[in-house]
């Protein structure tokens, strides 16, 4: 039986990465950090059929331990302080955690389970200020954030330890990917969620950030097909996931809103604390290889993906105003 090892199967990636690979027949240890409250919102439907288990990128130890209870084939590192605008607030913990906690792990792997197959989650990020447009495997980094920073480190060990040690290690380098689940702090939700609270008579504005800032934006559940389909190729390599399609900020409103049947211009305005220190203005992929060689291509367009989650929240919404 394969045995997969999830770090971050709380968060969005997590859940649904989860859920694929219980559907493969996997046995799914997922990983978690102690905290005093429950934190399994996303798992909840699924929690009796996974393994959880406690441990923390930054101790070593609850790696190692991990790994020799469960032998998994293979590791699917998710785990990470995944939020830009935190890590300006915390670059160091970012950089333990984001950065070092891959070398952490890589490490543990390579001592205990060699031959487990490790996935990386990189990121559009490291692309930052772009010197190429579309991006794709080859273009270079130049990240503008000290997220975008420790995602680099994480990128650059992963494909060190693969030709240092011979290891099965490969990183995904993942364009902005979306869902009802999404954490309510990131863009996408946080217009979902304001823009039901809106609806429902709860607020009256929605203070932004940048809304000119454009992403490449596609639907998690399409993307873990990705992470699971590069850890099945016969030999290791790095992949750009994405959709080939970019949106600014302030399209993402006029949708959202708009499938509300409101105008985000009488509700939305400018915050400039929202605004980033370095921003990355334009994220497009260029996702030929995926394509070509994976065979993975994205199902959810933008304006279905955005549909879902303002739906979505209007559903939770409005089940809460009713309790
Ligand atoms: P989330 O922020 O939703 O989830 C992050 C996960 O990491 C949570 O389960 C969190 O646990 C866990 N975590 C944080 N710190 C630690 C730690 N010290 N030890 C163990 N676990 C920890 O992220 P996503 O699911 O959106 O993203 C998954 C990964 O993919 C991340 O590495 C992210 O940087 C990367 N990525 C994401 C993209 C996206 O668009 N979503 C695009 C490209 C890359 P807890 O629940 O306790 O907070
Ligand atoms: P990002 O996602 O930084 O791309 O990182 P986020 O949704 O936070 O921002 C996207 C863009 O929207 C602009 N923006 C705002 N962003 C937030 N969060 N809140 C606002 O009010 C707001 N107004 C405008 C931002 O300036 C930015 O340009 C995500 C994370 O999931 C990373 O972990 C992942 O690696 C990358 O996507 C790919």
């Amino acid at each position: 039986m394969s045995v997969a090892l999830i770090t971050g199967i709380t968060g969005q990636d997590g859940s649904y990465l989860a859920e694929l690979l219980l559907k493969k027949n996997y046995k799914v240890v997922g990983m978690v950090r102690r905290s005093s409250t429950v934190t399994f919102e996303r798992i909840a439907d699924i929690q009796d059929d996974i393994i959880i288990e406690q441990g923390d990128l930054h101790d070593q130890s609850s790696l190692v331990d991990l790994l020799e209870r469960y032998e998994p084939t293979e590791v699917y590192n998710l785990a990470a302080q995944s939020f830009v605008p935190t890590s300006w607030n915390q670059p160091v913990l970012t950089g333990e955690v984001t950065a070092l906690g891959v070398t952490r792990l890589l490490e543990a792997i390579r001592q205990v389970v060699p031959r487990a197959r490790f996935y990386q989650a990189s990121s559009s990020e490291m692309f930052g200020k772009v010197l190429e447009v579309p991006q794709k495997e080859e273009t270079p980094f130049y990240p503008r954030s000290p997220y975008g920073v420790a995602k680099a480190y994480g990128h650059f060990i992963t494909v060190n330890y693969r030709e240092s040690h011979d290891m099965f290690a490969v990183s995904g380098i993942l364009f902005n990917h979306e869902s009802p689940r999404r954490g309510l702090e990131f863009v996408t939700r946080k217009v979902s969620h304001n823009v039901a609270r809106i609806k429902h008579g709860l607020q009256k504005t929605l203070p932004m950030g940048n809304l000119d800032a454009q992403r490449d934006w596609g639907f998690a559940g399409d993307y873990v097909e990705a992470m699971w389909m590069m850890l099945q190729r016969e030999q290791p390599d790095d992949f750009v996931i994405g959709t080939g399609v970019t949106q600014s900020v302030r399209r993402l409103c006029e949708l959202a809103f708009g499938r509300v049947g409101l105008d985000y211009k009488d509700f939305v305005t400018s915050d400039e604390s929202l605004f980033r220190p370095a921003e990355v203005d334009l994220l497009i992929a260029d996702p030929t290889k995926a394509k070509t060689t994976l065979g993975w291509e994205p199902k959810v367009d933008f304006e279905s993906l955005v549909n879902m989650m303002v739906d979505a929240d209007m559903e939770r919404m409005a089940a809460k105003l009713k309790q």
